[in-house]
């Protein structure tokens, strides 16, 4: 009995010790070191390997120090996320058990740190409940184990008008630019899951593509995972004052296809090219789904892509407000969900007088 209480003394003084140790380690540390870092994340029963990658290394210089301990002590940035994608996730729950609390309208901000920077999520959207559902809740999670201070957008385009990415977008940014000030703007495919923490949701001083190994294009082409070099589709993100450089998506593509391909013209034209995040971390599980109705191939798509150069500063951000207009905007328990109509034939005859 006396060596089960020494035993159990033993115990508490070690918990004790390190519980008081370790956050000292951080405290007046700029930069932490492997070691630290090390002994941080190992205490969730998997150990990081042998060193930082340059990803992790980028997330740990944006953030603030006092971030950066709360991260790693936490250690969960180096972990691969485990997304549900089965569940039938609630989309009108405040407080569920996989994510802290959020405001309504989805913002937060974590409560022992200041970020450096805020990003927000622009999501273009229409008739895809169930991968909200799922995009929504994961992505609380993996911003959240990120530290972020952010935002989350569903920008649905009415009905009848044929489904148009880039107006979408365009009005995104505006209206997340209208309600609080961000930085940091990713703009996200809803049916693309996050597969890794270490995606970092912050921005690089280059425009990035983030879905960089999309599990849709690896069962064509393990290998690649993407269906040709220069392709942008699906997550990137950008910085606030790099989107306006680009003047935005076009607005021009109405129907499938073309949107990503253009706005990969317009940062190379505006010098500012596309990088992409590392194939290792960039990882994203693509939810299947069939081609939507309204939004058919877009026919015009080849032409409108050759003029994408001459056109990128006369239409976009700068013109979007002229032909869609804000219907709705409601605060909704996980996310802001935004209504916009638009109308095609102002785009067009644009177009015809630019
Ligand atoms: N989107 C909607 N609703 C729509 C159309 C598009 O929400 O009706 C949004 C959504 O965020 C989606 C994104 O626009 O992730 C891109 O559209 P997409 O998912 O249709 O594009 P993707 O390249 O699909 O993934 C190509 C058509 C696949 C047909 C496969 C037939 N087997
Ligand atoms: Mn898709």
């Amino acid at each position: 009995m006396r060596k089960f209480l020494l035993l159990v003394l033993a115990g508490a003084i070690v918990i004790g010790l390190y519980t008081y140790v370790t956050p000292k380690l951080f405290q007046h540390e700029t930069k932490p070191s492997l070691k630290d870092i090390r002994l941080a994340t190992s205490t969730n029963g998997n150990p990081h390997p042998n060193n930082l990658s340059s990803v992790e290394q980028t997330i740990l210089n944006v953030i603030s120090n006092k971030c950066k301990r709360e991260l790693l002590l936490k250690g969960e940035l180096f972990n691969i996320s485990k997304p549900d994608i089965l569940t039938d996730l609630p989309l009108n729950v405040l407080n569920t058990h996989d994510f802290l609390p959020v405001k309504k309208g989805g913002f937060y901000e974590p409560e022992n740190c200041e970020p450096l920077t805020r990003t927000v999520i622009i999501i273009p959207y229409r008739n895809r409940e169930q991968h909200l559902k799922i995009i929504i809740n994961n992505l609380h999670r993996i911003l959240q184990r990120q530290q972020l201070k952010y935002g989350i957008f569903v920008i649905e385009l009415s009905l009848p008008t044929t489904f148009n990415i880039g107006v979408l977008m365009n009005m995104g940014f505006l209206l997340a630019n209208n309600i609080s000030e961000y930085d940091c703007f990713v703009f996200h495919d809803v049916d693309l899951i996050p597969l890794d923490d270490r995606i970092a949701y912050h921005c690089d001083v280059s425009p990035k593509h983030m879905s960089a190994f999309n599990t849709k294009y690896a069962k064509v082409n393990i290998a690649k995972a993407l269906p040709y070099s220069t392709y942008v589709g699906g997550v990137i993100s950008l910085r606030g004052v790099d989107y306006k450089k680009l003047n935005g998506f076009s607005n021009a593509y109405f129907g499938w296809g073309g949107t990503d391909d253009d706005i990969e013209i317009r940062a190379k034209a505006a010098m500012i090219p596309f990088k992409r995040e590392n194939q290792n971390i960039g990882r994203y599980y693509a939810l299947p789904h069939q081609r939507d109705s309204n939004n058919t191939e877009n026919l015009l798509k080849g032409s409108l892509f050759k003029s994408a150069r001459k056109r990128y500063l006369n239409e976009g951000l700068n013109t979007v407000e002229k032909c869609c207009k804000r219907l709705s905007i409601v605060y909704k328990d996980l996310y802001v969900h935004v209504t916009v109509s638009c109308d095609e034939n102002i785009v067009m005859n644009q177009l015809l007088n630019l």
